[in-house]
């Protein structure tokens, strides 16, 4: 049997979701390798040798000379360019695409993260950091008044088509619940994110893959490395 082109290493998170949003949406087929955090496979020499950063998400694209891509947004811009889906020809266009796509990787994301840190995983492991959580809070809040003032009259974030700006912000946008933000009077952004969850692709893309029980166990990284070499070079 023929192996599909495209080989996503993921999990089910916000950044992990964003490839399995794209492909999904595309209808393309992929073969999907479930990164388990408790297992640390992120963190597998073998993976490594994929991604430097050791997280998730990663992409090899068998008909490019295992051409791999880490880095959610690029794997997104990779993706879009080589399928010219999702991000307009147009210059400007898809110039306010790739902007609107550094401002989810840049401040939405690490400043959602840090909020969703240390509210949950510092404070309950005993490191309780006032004034950081208001801090990455504000800051998130910050932002997400920003798209809403962006999504004011817009269906979408740029144009009037859904993008890889669309399909980064949303695992974000909507993790606002896990980050304690308030999004109280923020309509524009309501009613965007309903938008993209009534979406039949999104719906599947977030059910892929299978959530793992466990998140950053503390398990040494060496025990698994033979395992996960094998898989990661089939
Ligand atoms: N900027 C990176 C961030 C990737 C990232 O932080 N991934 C997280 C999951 S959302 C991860 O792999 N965490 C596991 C770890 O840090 O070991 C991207 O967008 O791809």
């Amino acid at each position: 049997m023929t192996q599909p082109d495209l080989h996503l290493f993921t999990a089910s998170t916000m950044n992990g979701w964003k490839p399995v949003i794209f492909l999904e949406e595309a209808g393309l087929d992929y073969k999907l390798t479930a990164i388990d955090f408790a297992r640390k496979e992120q963190k597998a020499p073998d993976y490594l040798k994929i991604n430097p950063n050791g997280r998730i998400p990663a992409l090899i694209d068998r008909s490019n000379d295992d051409f791999a891509v880490f880095e959610s947004g690029a794997i997104l811009w990779y993706l879009a360019e080589k399928y010219g889906q999702f991000l307009a020809q147009d210059p400007k266009e898809r110039s306010e695409t790739l902007q609107w796509l550094m401002f989810q990787m840049a401040g939405v994301g690490p400043m959602m993260g840090q909020a969703m840190f240390f509210q949950r995983i510092a404070a309950p492991n005993g490191h309780e950091e006032p004034y950081s959580i208001q801090r990455y809070v504000d800051e998130s809040h910050r932002l997400l008044e920003v798209l809403d003032n962006r999504l004011e009259g817009r269906e979408f974030l740029v144009g009037d088509t859904y993008s890889i700006a669309d399909i980064a912000t949303y695992p974000w946008a909507r993790a606002w619940p896990w980050a304690q933000v308030d999004i109280d009077g923020l309509d524009h952004l309501k009613a965007w994110l309903k938008r993209i969850d009534n979406r039949p692709a999104v719906q599947k893309a977030l059910t892929i893959p299978k959530p793992v029980p466990a998140f950053w166990g503390d398990i040494d990284d060496t025990e698994f490395a033979a395992e996960n070499a094998a898989r990661f070079r089939s």
